[in-house]
């Protein structure tokens, strides 16, 4: 009997459902018309195959570690076009079927590639109905020098786009390497509407193949709109302002328990849906895009049996170094390099994104993704160990010392010094708000600041939040965050020089003084600080703000107001600027915008 029950055992596994790799739904009803996940995935340049460069690359001789990336991009001449329509639809991504926002038919949305220099013109057709919704996209990490009403957030740069309404972004490709678009109106993007964003540039490593964008994204059942309205409701009448994720996803994909849902859910869940699958050359090293497109959560990303190499973190090309595990926050980018050189060329292995359990809210924290050598049967499940690497839980990103810019900058003296604090408060009618620097933001959808900036206009309500630098040329803000949360930190308009984090307060040292990291999205640790600065190279509004997207929501948000006196007196915005609050404004007279949140 025990012998039998062994072999039954042991055939179990071999031949058993938990070793097959087949998905029980069809690619279309688990991430609609998107291939991101499978096999039939492109490989990166796209483009270059269809539109040769002749003479080499456009950057000419600029290199990663001799031009200046801030002051030195080029201008090609060439336009990539893209045409994006935005509509709800149904989707499956972990097996539970639910509404979503899909962006021409697919979750996660389609690739935006471009060279460095080259303009991106992106037409978003808003098509959301059923209820409608506004919206508006965001280009993460570009700097959006010279068209800084192409930034994308509304109530800072621009009206939403309403409902029925078109709208074309036009912009440059400043900086090079890996980011990804999302729409900024509310927590939309937590609803499906984020894709990709490749720019070929100047390289500091050599690889093989690009397998590009590997999406790492806390996923929820509910639908985003639902789950606002707990978190931002008064806690009295059950409000909650820190939802748990349902699962985590790689590339739009993974699978769910469906024993685990509401009983009266069980017909919207089917099991094995399917994980994404990535197909490695053996003996040949390849980039992978990490990003972290969440919600809320801190992934650890490591693959089983390989070391990674990497090679930039945001849009900043570092010192290549190695490491098992990456840690990145909500908006924050890193790519690496792995090389197929394990097992054989039959080999299989997993790749891991678990949420940091510590510094997240998860359900389902750890999520797979199947790697296939050339010569693997690709429907077998990898058997793969994982390393032991166990969660510091410091809620940090990876030692700044060992992240260094290809491209030294040398931190100028700042002209200013500002320290805002993180905190929360509780207000009088019982809603949970974060407040930065003593205030929590909310947004007026009607009044772009930039816009006002530039007839002049400086007086703003107080619960706009916005600091304003003046003609400072380099500014420091220190940030102490008291309250009992880890935050990824984003600017826009710039990379900040990220001059030291850690625990407690500011001791006054920097991190390499001479380079110091640099890039887009900082994670701050509980009662930690975290210390940056930026030279004002360009005139805007730059949202300052932490990534969770229940944060923003509930406040967590400044207005950086750089060089008014430029935006006055230089900028000239585009007439599609003021037509969209008109636009806009038309569609709020006769329609109430249900703005439950802070509006960003
Ligand atoms: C992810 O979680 C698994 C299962 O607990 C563990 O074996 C693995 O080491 C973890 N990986 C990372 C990168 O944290
Ligand atoms: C408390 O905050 C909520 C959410 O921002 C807001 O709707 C409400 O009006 C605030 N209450 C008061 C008394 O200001
Ligand atoms: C520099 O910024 C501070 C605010 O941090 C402001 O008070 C001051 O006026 C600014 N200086 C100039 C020259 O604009
Ligand atoms: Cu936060």
């Amino acid at each position: 009997m025990g012998l039998l029950s062994n072999m039954m055992g042991s055939l179990n596994s071999i031949f058993g459902v938990a070793l097959t790799l087949v998905s029980s739904l069809t690619q279309q009803q688990t991430n609609g018309k998107s291939l991101w996940g499978t096999l039939q995935a492109p490989t990166f340049p796209l483009f270059l195959s269809s539109n040769p460069l002749i003479g080499g690359f456009p950057w000419g001789l600029l290199t990663a570690d001799g031009s200046n990336p801030y002051t030195q991009a080029p201008i090609t001449g060439v336009t990539r076009n893209y045409d994006f329509t935005v509509q709800r639809g149904m989707i499956a991504p972990d097996g539970y079927q639910k509404s979503v926002i899909l962006i021409n038919g697919q979750f996660p949305g389609p690739i935006i590639e471009a060279n460095w220099g080259d303009t991106i013109v992106v037409t978003i057709h808003n098509q959301i109905t059923g209820p409608e919704e506004g919206t508006s996209f965001h280009w993460h990490g570009l700097l959006q020098k010279a068209t800084p009403y192409m930034d994308g957030v509304p109530s800072v740069q621009q009206c939403p786009i309403p409902p029925g309404s078109s709208f074309t972004y036009s912009f440059q490709a400043d900086l090079y390497g890996s980011s990804w678009y999302h729409s900024h109106y509310s927590a939309q993007y937590a609803g499906g509407l984020l894709g990709p964003m490749i720019i070929h540039g100047p390289s500091n490593a050599k690889y093989d193949i690009d397998l590009g964008p590997v999406f790492l994204t806390d996923y929820y059942h509910q639908e985003y709109f639902d789950i606002l309205k707990t978190a931002t409701a008064p806690l009295q009448s059950g409000g909650n302002p820190a939802p748990l994720s349902d699962n985590n996803l790689i590339n739009g994909k993974g699978n769910f328990d469906c024993s685990t849902v509401d009983p009266g859910d069980t017909t919207k869940c089917t099991n094995n849906a399917g994980v994404a699958k990535f197909q490695f050359t053996t003996g040949k090293t390849h980039r992978l895009r990490l990003i972290n497109a969440g919600a809320e959560a801190l992934q650890r990303f490591s693959i089983d049996g390989h070391t990674m190499t990497v090679i930039a973190n945001d849009f900043v090309p570092v010192k290549p170094y190695k490491t098992t595990v990456v840690t990145l926050g909500i908006g924050q980018r890193t790519d690496v390099l792995v090389t197929a050189n394990q097992g054989s060329s039959t080999s299989s292995f997993w790749m891991r994104s678990n949420i940091s359990t510590i510094c997240s809210l998860a359900k389902q924290p750890n999520a797979l993704a199947a790697i296939y050598y050339d010569r693997a049967d690709t429907s077998k499940t990898p058997t793969s160990t994982a390393w032991n690497v166990p969660d510091p839980g410091t809620c940090a990103n990876d030692d700044l010392s060992i992240t260094e810019p290809y491209y030294t900058i040398t931190p100028n003296a700042p002209t200013t010094t500002t320290t805002m604090e993180i905190n929360f408060f509780i207000n009088s009618t019982g809603n949970f708000l974060w407040t930065l620097d003593g205030t929590s933001f909310r947004a007026n959808y009607n009044n772009p600041l930039l816009l006002l900036a530039n007839v002049g206009k400086l007086d703003f309500p107080d619960i706009w939040n916005v600091k304003n630098f003046g003609s400072n040329s380099t500014v420091r803000v220190i940030i102490n965050n008291n309250s009992p949360a880890a935050h990824p930190m984003h600017l826009h308009g710039h990379n900040m020089q990220v001059l030291h984090e850690g625990p407690g307060q500011w001791d006054g040292t920097i991190t390499r003084a001479s380079n110091p990291q640099r890039r887009d999205v900082q994670q701050i640790r509980v009662g930690g600080h975290m210390v940056f600065q930026y030279d004002t190279d360009n005139p805007g509004v730059w949202p300052f703000h932490c990534h969770i997207a229940w944060h923003v929501s509930s406040g967590l948000y400044a207005n950086m107001m750089e060089r008014p006196l430029d935006i006055k007196n230089v900028l000239t915005i585009p007439t599609i600027l003021s037509q969209t609050c008109t636009q806009w404004a038309l569609y709020t007279a006769n329609k109430v915008v249900n703005q439950i949140d802070s509006g960003l």
